[in-house]
């Protein structure tokens, strides 16, 4: 044997032994040996800091200073949490590795323009046994800031380089780490979730098997000049036009199911056919002009300021903007129209977001006023995100995504922090560019849903369908996933319907909606109060006219 040979034949009998060694523990050891802060870094590329590795086997993950998502996962599963910073374009991601993996990989969205790891909803996904990503989208940030978007380069992270980056090599990571291909990748979020998985999909057609996508904000340069255009319709505060107290959007609220829940067919405190409401509404009947009573009188300009607000935005030279609020969304008007900030700040803008978008987004500068708004910054907008931060998700064609992957969409009907009526536009223009999608691309809408999830106290229409984001709104909260009590089944869960759909070939004509009633006062213990079929759009729950109206039984998608 020459020197070199017996080299050869002692690394070989090393890494034989070695490799003997390590496969003779049991896969989840063999992991868990693995989950440590030298073998990330040995495996990652140049260019990015492995900044934690921590194997968690108490059920319990925290990361200190995340202000973006300050609410941690419990009762997970034993896995491998880890931390990646990519330092050259400046953004981080997290990943939950299950010991026990079934070979899924799910990403997580984000929302709004919060910056951090959304770790919370990571707990949910790794439930389902797969491994669960987010990433920061470039920045740390809380509740209503975008000044933290003052580089293109944060600017461009949060729109879809952060997250597209993050997949990428955390799907890389993932099957180092296992020594396993991925079988099936996934996508689940709304709102700013919703706007990433359909950007996703736009941009790289093989990025995922499946999305369920929650009421997107996909249409990022019209939503924001439409909440500046909302903010200049009510302002200055002090104007008899002015929509200035919660009460009111309660008073319009109350009045809209009065006047139309039976509209639908079935009086049921639901508004299922908003059309129709519409068609009908006399808004004149909030009216009383007591002065004294501004909480919950409507005078005639303020009702005037309403309806601007029902109607679709068209610029002076007839381009549509963004689509008007839905009826019975009102009460989700108080977001963007009632302070966050003291009425008098020198901003004078109710919610930080009015102008924001402007000021920093698209460069406008600190000192621009929402006041100054016109028709001319949604000219600008469109211009700025399509030549350089391209985060709009505003292609309707998804070209070949057609024959690899499946959509799950979703929409509350009372949703009008992302209005409602955009999410069925952008389905109907997909629907325009390619032609019936039923085969890879389904809508529900859900009647009496809020944004994202929850439905108004005197509506309690079924909405919970187990999507990462609505699963910890409800008991057992931070360690919940899919639908409580006993409904966590691809009939009532949507993510489980969706892989059914992927993996199966199980078509998804309708997923079972449920309500809950809280059982005591610290809302820790629930009842089942009804459920109901959501349907395939345009397709709507008809009831039998006989049968329970809480039990789905009782109704079907015609
Ligand atoms: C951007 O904003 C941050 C604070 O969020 C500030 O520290 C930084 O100097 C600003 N950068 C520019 C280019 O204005
Ligand atoms: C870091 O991010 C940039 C921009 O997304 C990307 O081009 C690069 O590949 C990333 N680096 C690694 C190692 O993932
Ligand atoms: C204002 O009107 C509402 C609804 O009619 C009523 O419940 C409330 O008591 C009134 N408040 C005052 C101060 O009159
Ligand atoms: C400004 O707002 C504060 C708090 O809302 C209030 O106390 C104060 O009277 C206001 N000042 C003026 C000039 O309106
Ligand atoms: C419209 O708004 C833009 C941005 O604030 C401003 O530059 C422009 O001068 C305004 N145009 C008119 C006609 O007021
Ligand atoms: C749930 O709450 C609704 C509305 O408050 C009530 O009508 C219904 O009887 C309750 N159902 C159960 C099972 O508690
Ligand atoms: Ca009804």
């Amino acid at each position: 044997m020459s020197l070199s040979e017996m080299v050869a034949f002692w690394v070989f009998v090393t890494l034989t032994a070695c490799v003997a060694t390590s496969w003779s523990l049991p896969v989840e050891k063999r992991q868990a040996a693995s989950c440590s802060i030298d073998y990330f870094a040995g495996i990652a590329p140049a260019g990015v800091r492995v900044e934690r590795v921590q194997h968690v086997t108490t059920g319990f993950f925290v990361e200190t200073g995340n202000i973006g998502y300050p609410t941690f996962p419990t009762g997970l599963p034993e896995l491998c949490a880890v931390i990646v910073n990519n330092v050259t374009a400046n953004y981080r991601f997290g990943m939950f590795l299950p010991d026990d993996w079934n070979s899924r990989f799910l990403t997580i969205g984000s929302y709004s323009f919060l910056g951090g790891i959304n770790w919370l909803e990571m707990g949910v996904g790794v439930k389902y046994g797969a491994v669960a990503l987010s990433t920061d989208t470039g920045h740390s940030s809380g509740t209503g800031d975008i000044t933290w978007a003052n580089t293109t380069q944060k600017q461009v992270n949060w729109a879809y380089q952060a997250l597209q980056g993050s997949i990428n090599l955390g799907k890389v990571l993932a099957e180092t780490y296992y020594d396993q291909r991925i079988t099936y990748s996934y996508f689940s979020g709304c709102s700013t979730g919703g706007r990433q998985g359909l950007k996703h999909i736009q941009l790289d057609p093989d990025v995922f098997d499946g999305a369920l996508i929650g009421a997107p904000a996909w249409d990022t340069k019209h939503l924001m000049p439409w909440l500046s255009k909302l903010a200049t319709w009510n302002l200055p505060e002090s104007a008899s036009y002015s929509l200035s107290d919660a009460g009111l959007f309660s008073r319009l609220q109350a009045e809209v199911l009065k006047q139309c829940d039976s509209l639908d067919g079935v009086r049921d405190n639901i508004i299922s056919s908003p059309s129709a409401c519409r068609k009908k509404f006399d808004i004149s009947k909030v009216r009383c002009d007591v002065s004294s009573n501004k909480t919950s009188c409507w005078s005639k300009a303020q009702t005037e300021t309403a309806m601007k607000i029902y109607t679709d935005y068209v610029t002076s030279n007839g381009e549509l903007v963004y689509k008007g609020a839905e009826y019975g969304s009102e009460i989700e008007w108080g977001t963007f129209l009632l302070p966050a900030v003291a009425h008098n700040s020198s901003q004078n803008v109710r919610r930080n977001f009015d102008g924001q978008y402007e000021r920093y987004f698209m460069n406008y500068g600190e000192g621009w006023q929402t006041t100054w708004y016109n028709d001319s910054v949604v000219k600008d907008a469109e211009t700025y995100d399509k030549r350089i931060v391209h985060a709009s998700a505003d292609q309707f064609d998804l070209g070949s995504f057609r024959n690899k992957g499946k959509i799950i969409m979703y929409g509350g009907l009372a949703d009008n922090v992302v209005p409602v009526q955009h999410t069925t536009y952008y389905y109907d223009r997909t629907v325009e560019a390619m032609g019936n999608v039923d085969d890879f691309f389904r809508y529900f809408q859900i009647p009496g849903m809020r944004h994202c999830w929850g439905t108004p106290d005197n509506v309690k229409a079924p909405w919970m369908i187990g999507s990462t984001g609505q699963s910890v709104q409800r008991p057992p909260y931070a360690s919940a996933w899919s639908v409580p009590l006993g409904f966590s089944d691809s009939r009532h869960d949507a993510f489980l319907a969706l892989m059914d759909w992927v993996e199966k070939g199980q078509e998804v004509s309708q997923i079972i909606a449920s309500e809950f009633n809280f059982t005591d006062a610290s809302q820790q213990n629930m009842v089942l109060y009804r459920q109901r079929p959501l349907c395939m759009f345009p397709k709507t729950a008809k009831w039998d006219g006989r049968g329970n109206q809480n039990d789905a039984t009782s109704w079907t998608c015609t």
